[in-house]
C-alpha cells in the first residue's frame, strides 16, 4: 500500500516551483490564449465549450484528493487538522467543477490548453493530497495553531471574493453573449482581476493553514499564473474602454 516518501514530494513541489517561473517568464508579456486574449488568427486550433472544458479540467482536482483520502486503509483519522486541510482543497475545486462550469456564459475553450490544464490539475490534485493524506503531521491541537486559524481565515476571505467575483462577470452576459464588458462592483471596484485576487489569497491562505511545501508551491504557481493575466486583462480594458475607471489597479487594490 501506499506511504509517505518525502524526497518524492520535495521532487513534485519542485518541479511545480518551476512551472511556476516557467509560466512567469512566458506570460509576463504575452497573455495565455483563451478567454479575451485568444487571436481571431489560430481558429485552426480546436475547442470544446466553456462549460465541458471547465468540468474536464477541473475534475481531476477533486477527484484525485478525494479519492486519497477516501481510499487510505487504514483511513486517517488522526489529527483532525489533515482531513480538514484535504476537505478544504477538495471544496474548492467541488465549486470549481460542479458548479462554476454549468452557470459560465465563457467563450469556448482550446483543447490545447484544456490538455495542459487537465494534466495540471491532476499533477497538483496528487501532489496537495498525497502530502496531506500520506505525509503531513500536525499536533493534535493544530485546529487552534494561529497559522491554521489565520491561514483558514484568508482561505475563506478569498474564496468569498473569488466567488462572489465569477459571479459578477458572470452576470455581465445575457446567456449566448460573447462580448466584454466593464466589471462593476465588489472588489471590481478596485482591481480589474478581482476573481484571481481571491484566488491568490486563497491559496495562500491554504498554504499558511498547511504551512507546507507542496502548498507554498501550489500559492507561487497561482501567482506566476493568474497574476499577469490579471495585469494583461487591465491592459486589454484601457485599450478597449476610454472610459475605463481611471483609478483601478489591475491585481492589488491601491497599489498594483
Ligand atoms: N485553470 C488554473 N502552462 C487554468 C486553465 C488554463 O484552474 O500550459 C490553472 C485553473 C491553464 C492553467 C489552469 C494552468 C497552466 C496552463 C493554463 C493554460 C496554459 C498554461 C496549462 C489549469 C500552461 C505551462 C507552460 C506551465 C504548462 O469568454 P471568456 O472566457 O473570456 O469569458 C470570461 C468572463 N469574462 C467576462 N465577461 C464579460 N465581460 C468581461 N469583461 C469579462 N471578463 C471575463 O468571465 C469567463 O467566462 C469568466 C472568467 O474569465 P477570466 O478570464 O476572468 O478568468 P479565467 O482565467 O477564465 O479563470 C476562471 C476562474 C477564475 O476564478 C480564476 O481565479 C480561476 O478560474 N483560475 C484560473 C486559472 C488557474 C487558477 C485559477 C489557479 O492557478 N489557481
Amino acid at each position: 500500500s501506499m506511504q509517505c516518501f518525502p524526497s518524492l514530494v520535495l521532487a513534485l513541489s519542485s518541479l511545480l516551483g518551476a512551472l511556476a517561473l516557467l509560466q512567469l517568464s512566458l506570460y509576463l508579456r504575452v497573455p495565455s490564449r483563451y478567454g479575451k486574449h485568444e487571436e481571431r488568427l489560430c481558429r485552426a486550433r480546436g475547442r470544446l465549450p466553456a462549460r465541458c472544458a471547465w468540468f474536464l479540467q477541473e475534475l481531476p482536482s477533486f477527484l484525485v484528493p478525494a479519492l486519497l483520502l477516501a481510499l487510505r486503509s487504514p483511513p486517517r483519522l488522526e489529527p483532525l487538522g489533515c482531513r480538514l486541510l484535504c476537505c478544504l482543497f477538495c471544496w474548492h475545486y467541488f465549486y470549481r467543477t460542479f458548479i462554476y462550469p454549468f452557470f459560465t456564459r465563457g467563450r469556448p475553450f482550446p483543447l490545447q490548453l484544456l490538455f495542459f490544464g487537465t494534466l495540471f490539475c491532476i499533477y497538483n490534485g496528487f501532489l496537495q493530497g498525497y502530502y496531506l493524506i500520506y505525509c503531513a503531521e500536525y499536533p493534535n491541537d493544530w485546529c487552534t495553531d494561529i497559522r491554521f486559524t489565520s491561514g483558514l481565515l484568508l482561505f475563506l476571505l478569498g474564496m468569498g471574493i473569488n466567488i462572489h467575483s465569477d459571479l459578477l462577470l458572470r452576470q455581465l452576459r445575457k446567456p449566448g453573449e460573447v462580448t466584454y464588458k466593464i466589471p462593476q462592483g465588489g472588489l471590481f471596484t478596485y482591481v480589474s482581476g478581482a476573481n484571481y485576487f481571491g484566488e491568490i489569497v486563497e491559496w495562500f491562505g491554504f498554504a499558511i493553514a498547511t504551512w507546507s511545501l507542496p502548498a507554498f508551491a501550489f500559492a507561487f504557481f497561482t501567482l506566476c499564473c493568474i497574476g499577469p493575466r490579471a495585469y494583461h486583462h487591465h491592459r486589454y480594458y484601457l485599450k478597449t474602454f476610454t472610459d475605463y475607471p481611471k483609478s483601478r489597479k489591475a491585481l492589488i487594490p491601491f497599489v498594483f
